[in-house]
């Protein structure tokens, strides 16, 4: 049963979303993901956050662009731990999309990561990361991610003139 719900607010959202889901699958931690929209499918986002926690899901991933309401929207609905993940927009670089997410205001929270792939990608990483406080198994898988790649850096941390 999946853990973790990926929402995002478009299918245009889908390439820099991947990032998480990749990150969950290397884990081994199943996830949900599906288009929810805070201003097009706004009764769509209301079910989908009020029912996340009957479903099982432990951990809500939202990612959305420009005016993104939807991590906001979603963790107003639901008492379950909701990482926010700002998209990068065409016309502010997702400058918009991270000042909409980020500042909420106390009462309802909502963890912010980096614009864009990098943090979609270290969301998937802290949403398995909350995942492995419970579960061991997951939690060795997230050692064994961190030592491969310290072992990486220093295997090609020499520099040279090219
Ligand atoms: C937001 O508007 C979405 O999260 C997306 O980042 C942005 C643009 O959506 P599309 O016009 O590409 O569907 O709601």
């Amino acid at each position: 049963m999946a853990e973790v719900a990926i929402v995002m607010g478009s299918q245009s959202d889908w390439p820099t979303m991947q990032k998480a889901a990749l990150i969950l699958k290397e884990l081994g931690v199943e996830f949900h993901a599906q288009v929810v929209s805070a201003h097009r499918t706004p009764n769509l986002l209301t079910e989908f956050a009020e029912s996340a926690a009957d479903k099982g899901f432990k951990v809500i991933i939202g990612g959305a662009g420009g005016a993104a309401h939807l991590p906001g929207m979603i963790a107003a609905h639901t008492h379950l731990p909701v990482l926010g993940v700002p998209v990068r927009s065409s016309q502010l670089s997702g400058l918009d999309s991270l000042l909409s997410i980020v500042q909420m205001p106390k009462g309802v929270a909502v963890g912010t990561l980096a614009i864009g792939e990098a943090g979609a990608a270290n969301a998937g990483l802290l949403a398995a990361q909350i995942i492995g406080t419970t579960n061991p198994d997951v939690a060795q898988k997230i050692i064994e991610f961190r030592t491969k790649q310290t072992e990486t850096v220093l295997a090609n941390s020499t520099l040279e003139l090219p």
